[in-house]
């Protein structure tokens, strides 16, 4: 993951827009600073945060056949490329890959990953595109002889999006992708509840530093004067609502600044910063459906932990309503 800065209008006003509801609430994306990629990246290796390790593993495990339903001749898109470690073990396997798309916000990290991997790949068509993926963009023109069209999203980050969003998501991917496009997405699965709120809850407290960096960040771009140890990192699992939820909690009766405009938080107050969907195999095959994809083939790990899926096109003509 890596970082994001918006301009410090847009920040305001999904700020204020978020703060201003009787439920307070921040856009996770915010949590993705420089400080929070680092805290994030932190994350990953925990022994708690399971997802990282586990979708590595799956993806080691079956490359051999994921790579043969991607065909040969097919281009790669990944969808928030980061540093493409996973999609290593991809390139590593893939059958004449006609390109490689790598798609990530962070434009510095995107071409000094680029240059790495076109070191390693010299015969590899590579062409980086600096977008916030989950606005709208374009492909460039694919090269000569693409067959297929093939997203990768790794890391469960759809879960980040709410089922609805979600839905939107997958139909856009499924335009971009075109006739014949597939899916290669990451996805987490619903399990015991202590070993999900413990991915999110770990010992060393890095969790609770990157949710509590969000107040760290609003105090730099606003001059905001916000008291950190004033709340308190909290993340649960929400049965009902089938998602991990992580929220700042306010310690006391507080008053904060933003820009002049005063926001009161009363003690015990909650603010949610992210939510992270949990799905079944059945509940993700029906979200893909619905979203115009067919799920080809899932692959989990011996405790059914994570998920990875290669998703079909199933219907493109309905996969553009
Ligand atoms: C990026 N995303 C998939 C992570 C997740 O698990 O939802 C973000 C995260 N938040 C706290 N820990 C990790």
């Amino acid at each position: 993951m890596h970082e994001f800065e918006p301009s410090a209008d847009d920040f305001f006003d999904e700020l204020f827009l978020g703060l201003s509801q009787d439920q307070k609430s921040i856009p996770s994306k915010f949590l993705y600073d420089k400080t929070g990629s680092e805290l994030f990246d932190q994350i990953c290796g925990l022994d708690e945060y399971y997802p990282t390790r586990t979708e590595m593993l799956i993806l080691r495990n079956h490359v051999a056949e994921i790579c043969t339903l991607f065909g040969s001749d097919c281009r790669l898109i990944e969808l928030g490329s980061g540093s493409s470690a996973k999609t290593r073990v991809l390139l590593d396997h893939l059958h004449e890959p006609a390109a490689y798309v790598p798609i990530d916000i962070a434009g510095d990290h995107l071409l000094r990953s680029t240059a790495r991997l076109a070191h390693v790949y010299p015969q590899l068509y590579i062409t980086p595109i600096c977008a916030d993926f989950t606005d709208a963009f374009t492909l460039p023109q694919p090269p000569y002889s693409t067959k297929r069209t093939v997203a990768f999203f790794p890391g469960s980050t759809i879960g980040n999006l709410k089922p609805v969003e979600a839905e939107k998501f997958l139909r856009r991917i499924a335009t971009l992708c075109g006739t014949g496009g597939g899916l290669l997405i990451g996805v987490d699965l619903k399990k015991d509840r202590p070993t999900l709120e413990r991915a999110y809850n770990d010992a060393r407290g890095i969790t609770a530093a990157f949710n509590l960096n969000l107040l760290t960040r609003i105090n730099r771009s606003f001059n905001a004067g916000i008291r950190s140890h004033q709340f308190q990192h909290y993340a649960f699992y929400n049965e009902e609502f089938r998602r991990i939820e992580m929220h700042l909690v306010s310690l006391v009766d507080q008053t904060v600044q933003l820009n002049g405009a005063p926001f009161v938080f009363g003690e015990g107050e909650h603010i949610i910063t992210e939510y992270s969907y949990k799905y079944t195999a059945q509940e993700f095959a029906n979200l893909a459906a619905r979203s115009g994809w067919r799920v080809k083939r899932f692959w989990t790990d011996a405790a059914n932990l994570f998920s990875v899926q290669y998703l079909e096109i199933k219907c493109f003509s309905k996969a553009l309503t």
